[in-house]
């Protein structure tokens, strides 16, 4: 009661009445609803005056479990989705794996093995297509009917996930005809493990060259290319962890074109930077510190402004959502596998805890509006994904996923304040933000309040997802 529910659409003072798993009604503060005084006759009120009542995060971009670089990313489905919980994200799309060789179907049944029965709030699947060929285009036919409307495919990474062009080609032409979202890693690897070889053979090992090797102009080709080949086909295209500016420019001229193109960024793109992470503990390159950063794209440099270029890709909805592309790993036993080596550092950061709160400071200094916090973290994955209705508004007929957010709590993220990812470090050590996740509410039981997580494994559900509202 009271609070100020922030939809994508706007902000009103309202009570929100649950009932069972569902939002009911959204109604003027301290309305009755058929002559019946609501305060008087319902099991809990929950006191939300001046305080956001937002729908639950929906964070599109996670990878819990995944086998990489060597090692499995760190959280399990029930570490990560608890943390996910803590920071208000009561949704997560993950991403099945399909590795070369196998059959589609196995490595979907392998994901779901690993989420059944341990999430604390509910997930849903994208497909990796490791390898595309006659029976994986074969096997994307049954997709749809397991919920699971969006594949992702790499143009990096050859020899683990890589499909060259003519298997992308192929790949998008079965997204044209059956409305499943292409989503695209677009980074030319070829190039880049050149590169990448080359720079380690001149002694340029440390962290802080696995950004120069994954040069933006590999971003913006693939980019490039990815848009050509779906523009040829007619595919759906949806461009993950987006971090070079001119990377947006290709998808931004895209989309001035009519091309159904979009493109996704991370907290880490918006707020961390090739110098200052990868580079700065030594006068020279970076120490080996650097690799807690070691993600890809990687983290781009501060002068040349992507940073800056994101927020505005976000003001602008030249890009749409803001997911995390969680992929944690320790740094003892895990990052360390590429002292000596950028190349075998496991790429990924762990952020899925903190989306919601990083966002929200956005909304502090003016780089977003309220409604567009809502919109970029919660509304438009949940319309993007075939989620919308159920999720991503506080609305009448939608699960009761609540967040209520406090604009005068104050969140210190840090490894020993502020920490349930299972990881032995924080990739946002010190970040401040003015704001904090007061309590959320999934599928309608609390699952955070004042003590803290009070929710259970096993509590979050599959969520067989429809088509994108995007499609054409
Ligand atoms: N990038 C990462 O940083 N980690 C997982 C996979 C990816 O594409
Ligand atoms: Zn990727
Ligand atoms: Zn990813």
């Amino acid at each position: 009661t009271g609070g100020t529910v922030v939809n994508a659409t706007g902000t009103a003072t309202a009570d929100v009445l649950v009932d069972g798993e569902n939002i009911v009604a959204v109604l003027a503060p301290g309305s009755a609803l058929l002559g019946v005084d609501l305060a008087q006759n319902v099991d809990a009120v929950v006191d939300a005056t001046g305080k956001y009542v937002i729908p639950g995060g929906i964070d599109a971009h996670t990878h819990m479990e995944l086998p990489f670089g060597g090692t499995n990313a760190s959280d399990t489905f029930e570490t990560g989705t608890r943390a996910a919980a803590w920071g208000g994200t009561t949704s997560i799309i993950d991403f099945a794996v399909q590795r070369y060789g196998e059959r589609v179907e196995d490595g979907l049944a392998s994901w779901h093995a690993k989420a059944a029965g341990n999430c604390a709030v509910d997930y849903g699947f994208h497909q990796i297509i490791g390898g595309v060929d006659e029976f994986s285009l074969k096997a994307m036919d049954s997709l749809i009917d397991e919920g699971i409307t969006s594949f992702k495919l790499f143009m990096a990474y050859p020899g683990v996930f890589y499909s060259d062009d003519a298997q992308i080609l192929k790949a998008m032409q079965k997204s044209a005809e059956t409305g499943l979202v292409t989503m695209m890693h677009a980074e030319n690897g070829p190039a880049i493990d050149v590169l990448a070889q080359q720079l380690y053979e001149t002694g340029k090992t440390s962290p802080y060259f696995h950004g120069i090797a994954r040069a933006w102009q590999m971003e913006e080709e693939a980019t490039h290319r990815a848009i050509m080949i779906a523009d040829l086909t007619g595919a759906p295209l949806y461009v993950v962890h987006v971090s070079a500016k001119q990377a947006v420019e290709q998808i931004a001229a895209a989309r001035d074109r009519g091309r159904n193109v979009f493109g996704e960024t991370c907290p880490q793109y918006l707020y961390l930077s090739l110098e200052e992470q990868l580079g700065a503990s030594s006068p020279e390159w970076g120490d080996f510190e650097g690799a807690k950063w070691v993600c890809s794209t990687p983290l781009r440099s501060r002068p040349e402004g992507h940073q800056d270029a994101m927020w505005q890709a976000l003001r602008t909805n030249d890009l749409q959502m803001v997911s995390t592309d969680h992929c944690p790993f320790c740094m003892k036993e895990q990052k360390e596998l590429g002292r000596g080596d950028f190349r075998a550092i496991p790429n990924g950061i762990g952020s899925i805890e903190h989306r919601m709160d990083l966002m929200y400071q956005g909304v502090v200094t003016g780089q977003i509006s309220l409604p567009r916090w809502v919109e970029l973290t919660s509304t438009t994955p949940a319309r993007m994904f075939g989620l919308y209705g159920r999720k991503g508004a506080v609305q009448p007929g939608a699960d009761a996923d609540l967040v209520i957010y406090d604009p005068s709590g104050h969140t210190s993220i840090g490894y020993e304040k502020t920490h349930h990812m299972n990881m032995d470090h924080s990739a946002w050590e010190g970040y401040e933000i003015d704001g904090h996740v007061d309590w959320v509410m999934s599928r309608g039981s609390v699952i955070v309040d004042e003590s803290g997580y009070v929710g259970s494994k096993g509590h979050g559900q599959f969520l067989k997802r429809d088509l994108s509202q995007y499609l054409l």
